[in-house]
């Protein structure tokens, strides 16, 4: 199995962290977003990451490659049954709405969309702080959406992580989520690779 990934793509973020909960082998093909190998565009014309190729199926995008590996690889679920596949999946695509558009801008855009943007990241913490159960997780027990807002979080700048910024519900789901290994490795900076 491989995955066409890049680094410091959120969506190829949570998808490694899955594989590495799941303990799934996989070879990683690891591109650099602006310059993409034409093998990548061959999988997926659109030329995005992340891509899973999982013998003759070719996955593409985060949730459906999670789905998939979910499908083969049940356990730990990452879609708990208590929540039920539907609210994950909306969870997921919540936390998407709530942040995706502002992540790019807060990493390359003019200082006057930074400003914009993390006004926008701070609201969008405000409507989720309130509905954090006590467990911390997003849904009661860890799922792709808590993979979802870890990888978020791994984008803002520290003084912008709830913690810092006293929202107490979603601070106690990034302590929940932030501190499993699998999130610190395949969410920080990238380590060289052991020989
Ligand atoms: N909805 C897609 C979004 C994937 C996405 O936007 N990936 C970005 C990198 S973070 C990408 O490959 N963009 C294409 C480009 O930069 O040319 C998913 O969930 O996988």
């Amino acid at each position: 199995m491989e995955l066409w990934h890049a680094w410091a793509c959120p969506y190829c973020m949570r998808v490694r962290v899955a594989l590495a909960e799941k303990g799934i082998p996989y070879r990683s093909r690891e591109i650099d977003l602006s310059a993409k190998p034409p093998e990548l565009l061959g999988l997926n014309p659109k030329g995005a990451v992340p891509v899973l190729v999982d013998g003759p199926d070719v996955v593409v995008g985060s949730l459906e490659i999670l789905e998939h590996l979910c499908k083969r690889w049940p356990e730990p679920p990452l879609f708990p049954a208590r929540a039920g596949h539907d609210a994950v999946v909306k969870a997921y695509d919540r936390i998407d709405a709530l942040f995706g558009p502002h992540i790019p801008k807060i990493a390359r855009g003019t200082p006057e969309e930074r400003v914009q943007a993390l006004g926008a990241v701070r609201r969008s913490m405000g409507e989720l702080d309130a509905e954090v159960p006590g467990s911390g997780f997003l849904l009661g027990e860890l799922s792709v959406a808590d993979l979802a807002l870890a990888s978020v979080m791994a984008k803002l700048p520290p003084d912008w992580r709830p913690t810092q910024l006293g929202f107490e519900g979603l601070a106690r789901c990034e302590r929940a989520v932030m501190r499993r290994p699998t999130v610190r490795e395949q969410t920080g900076p990238k380590l060289a690779m052991a020989v």
